[in-house]
């Protein structure tokens, strides 16, 4: 692939990398143009970026979620990943694989989520059916919560009722959990791992194209259409292989509430997140500006709440301000929870993002100069996600 970019002619060099990135020779230097109107350029010959992909994604499919008193169609579908990997396929960006089975994905899963919680996941669909036989037919969807103010509920006495325990672990009556949710959610993470693993491998960025969604799943929760927290698996696999400072910047629409909540008293990991703002929107009950972190974590979290209606020069601005805070955090890895529901046509949000827009986007991240990980997370104009997406990724490694 041929890169150009901006250096000056002393920053010549041409990079040679086989395929794996595992040789590299660099240049420095050999080749001067002797022309001085031409454009400076840095060629780079690269690998694309490793994708990893949930091959188990089908087995979460939502029939409906409860909206406003009344069952509506899942805008979160398994065409929506489709239509990523085909224009995937189409612009030849491939390197398109499956994460290998041998992965450390238990401890990965139980580093960010507690047992109770994965337990619960684990067996939710069995025990829903046995909560009564014909429930087979339907999605489990929660209608009973325990709600968290002083003397209200005990937190501390969980019900053995299948339905109280879905409300127990669910935030919101909007994420069917289905037959194969758990299984689909499992290798979602298990494609954040591979993508941790790429980029140690020395790859500069590996994508995590997964469904359900992750960055509303907290260390005990579900909702937000998602179970399982792919950015922060990806976030903390970094930490433990040795990572000392994880920066997540998250760009889907809505508030990454999970993610900032597990690590909302941490130092090592800086939760950064640009969206609408929860006054008006989803989630509602986190992702205010004021949210600047816990005890050792104070000042390590960073949320930029926009109005409804924001475009894509206000937006960028909140983009340059979080990425100089990541700077600033002199993080050692990044992570980036992706959503594309900032597009001006998604059907459930309100910025006015344009497909082009995405290609900047992505050509801001690299300017990082970080190792990468991106999850995919929203998204719901299925028509535009696999352009939008794919735009970013073509951003990163134009
Ligand atoms: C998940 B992710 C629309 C209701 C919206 C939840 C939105 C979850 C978004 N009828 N309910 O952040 O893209
Ligand atoms: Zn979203």
């Amino acid at each position: 692939m041929r890169r150009c970019s901006k250096s000056n002619f002393s920053n010549y060099e041409i990079y040679i990398a086989h395929r794996d990135n595992q040789i590299v020779r660099k240049l420095a230097g050999l080749l001067r143009p002797n022309v001085p109107k031409l454009a400076p350029c840095l060629l780079t010959y690269h690998s694309p970026m490793k994708t990893f992909h949930n091959t188990a994604h089908h087995m979460h499919a939502g029939k409906q979620e409860m909206f406003r008193g009344k069952l509506v169609d899942c805008h979160e579908v398994p065409d929506r990943l489709e239509y990523v990997l085909a224009e995937l396929k189409r612009r030849k960006m491939g390197n398109i694989l499956a994460p290998a089975d041998d992965l450390p994905l238990q401890a990965a899963l139980e580093a960010v989520h507690t047992r109770e919680y994965l337990e619960f996941l684990a067996t939710a669909w069995e025990d829903w059916v046995q909560l009564d036989p014909t429930n087979a037919q339907r999605d489990a969807l929660p209608s009973v919560w325990p709600l968290a103010q002083a003397h209200a509920f005990r937190l501390d006495a969980p019900p053995l009722n299948f339905a109280a325990r879905l409300g127990q672990y669910a935030f919101d009556s909007g994420t069917p959990l289905t037959a194969g949710s758990w299984q689909a959610a499992r290798q979602g993470a298990a494609c954040a791992l591979a993508a941790v693993h790429a980029v140690l491998a020395g790859e500069r960025a590996a994508f995590a194209l997964t469904r359900p969604p992750g960055h509303h799943a907290g260390p005990a929760y579900m909702g937000g259409y998602c179970f399982i927290n792919n950015a922060a698996v990806a976030a903390q696999a970094l930490r433990d292989v040795g990572k000392k400072r994880v920066a997540i910047l998250d760009i889907d629409y809505h508030h990454g509430n999970g993610t900032q909540t597990c690590f909302y008293e941490r130092a090592d990991i800086f939760t950064l997140s640009i969206h609408g703002d929860p006054r008006t929107e989803y989630p509602f009950f986190l992702g205010h500006a004021d949210e600047r972190g816990a005890g050792a974590g104070a000042g390590f979290n960073l949320n930029i709440p926009l109005p409804r209606g924001t475009g894509f020069e206000q937006w960028f601005a909140a983009l340059q301000q979080a990425i100089a805070q990541v700077r600033q955090f002199q993080a050692e890895a990044l992570v980036v929870p992706l959503g594309v529901d900032t597009f001006e046509g998604d059907p459930i949000s309100g910025f006015k993002l344009r497909s082009a827009d995405y290609l900047s986007i992505g050509q801001a991240l690299r300017e990082l100069a970080l190792p990468t990980v991106l999850t995919f997370e929203g998204g719901y104009a299925v028509g535009e996600v696999g352009v939008n997406v794919a735009n970013v990724l073509e951003g990163f490694e134009a």
